[in-house]
């Protein structure tokens, strides 16, 4: 190998190197793709400046190959990232021309309504709000529940129709989805002695599913153990709320009824706010012109009741309640199905 072979190979890296800035020259007032493109051919193309320089490296010793090669490779590289990146600059300068035309950035921007609470969170903490008037307070438990806590507790035993397969959701023998709030109410007495006075709102489980029923809804339940708490009193707390909930005096009738943890039990009925009973035409929807529309049951607790839940049914007594808040929206506001409450869809949302 000759001092000159060293040269060429030194000569031809050094002229590499020289495209680098013969390249940036070049390329920098250019400001079109095609101009841009034409320089990276002028540079890299078929007959370019670097491919013919290149062609030494098959005379130089093999020593120096590798060098040459990687000073071609670098400038190789050096072109293609710049011409990239120009490129890149341009799409960007023509999306950013585009958008100054179509759009005025400085003008204010559209008003963006502000979210709101669901509409069963605004009926649960106005429900909540109007008991507490009464001086409830609110009582909280697992909605995944003991079959004890939520059915054994409230005199239904186990062959009993209310936790047929059918409506309850079974996790094991033991532990059921609570298909009412009953249990918040059962875990408080077992907690702490009387004075009680609670609402337990929160959501239960029942396999029901149909346009009045779905799978999970939300109830609120009511509880007053005292000495001396009557039917009366009972009445004269649904008066209240209902009245306050649909800002109006409707009367309340309570029809006896029967349920397992209430003696005696009624279902209880308000007037028709829709019609006010009136004989209307066509006929009411909500209450099918009987003047009355169900909005919950209720009753005095069943001394069995006070005897699992270790309350002394001697010297208490006390009354306990239920509703479904999904019904008391529906009443309010002629929801008519129950999914526009769990979709999601705006425009149902947005009413309220
Ligand atoms: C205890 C003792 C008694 C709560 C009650 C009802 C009657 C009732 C339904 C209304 C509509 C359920 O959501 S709904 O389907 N509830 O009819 N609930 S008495 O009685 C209790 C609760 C707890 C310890």
């Amino acid at each position: 190998m000759t001092d000159s072979d060293h040269a060429l190979a030194e000569l031809t890296i050094q002229q590499l190197d020289g495209f680098a800035t013969e390249f940036a020259r070049a390329i920098e007032p250019l400001v079109d793709e095609q101009s841009i493109r034409a320089v990276q051919a002028q540079f890299l193309g078929k007959k370019g400046k670097v491919g013919e320089v290149l062609k030494i490296v098959g005379k130089l010793p093999p020593a120096d190959r590798a060098k040459v090669g990687a000073a071609g490779n670098k400038i190789k590289n050096t072109i293609e990232h710049e011409v990239a990146r120009r490129l890149g600059e341009l799409v960007h300068a023509a999306a950013r021309a585009d958008l100054a035309r179509t759009f005025d950035v400085t003008l204010p921007a559209r008003p963006h309504g502000g979210g709101h609470l669901h509409l069963l969170t605004q009926v649960r903490l106005e429900a909540v709000q109007i008991f507490s008037e009464l001086g409830f307070v609110v009582a909280d438990g697992p909605q995944i529940e003991t079959d004890w806590h939520t059915f054994e507790a409230l005199a239904i035993p186990k062959e009993h129709p209310a936790r047929d397969m059918q409506d309850t959701f079974y996790v094991s023998e033991e532990i059921v989805l609570r298909t009412h709030t009953s249990p918040v109410q059962v875990r408080t007495m077992l907690t702490q002695p009387p004075p009680i006075r609670i609402v337990a709102p929160g959501h239960v489980y029942r396999r029901d599913d149909d346009p009045t029923h779905s799978p999970m809804f939300t109830q609120i339940e009511g509880l007053a153990v005292d000495e001396g708490i009557s039917f009366a009193d009972l009445k004269g707390v649904l008066i209240h709320f209902v009245s306050r909930f649909f800002q109006r005096d409707l009367t309340v009738r309570l029809r006896p009824s029967y349920f397992p943890f209430v003696e005696p039990g009624a279902e209880v009925d308000m007037q028709c706010s829709f019609c006010m009973g009136a004989a209307v035409s066509p006929p009411c929807r909500i209450c099918k012109t009987t003047g009355w529309v169900e909005i919950g049951g209720a009753g005095m607790v069943d001394p069995d009741v006070f005897a699992q839940c270790k309350v002394d049914s001697e010297k208490y007594t006390g009354f306990a309640f239920g509703m479904g808040l999904e019904r008391m929206a529906m009443l309010r506001h002629g929801v008519n199905d129950i999914k526009f409450y769990y979709e999601g869809d705006l425009r149902f949302l947005e009413q309220f």
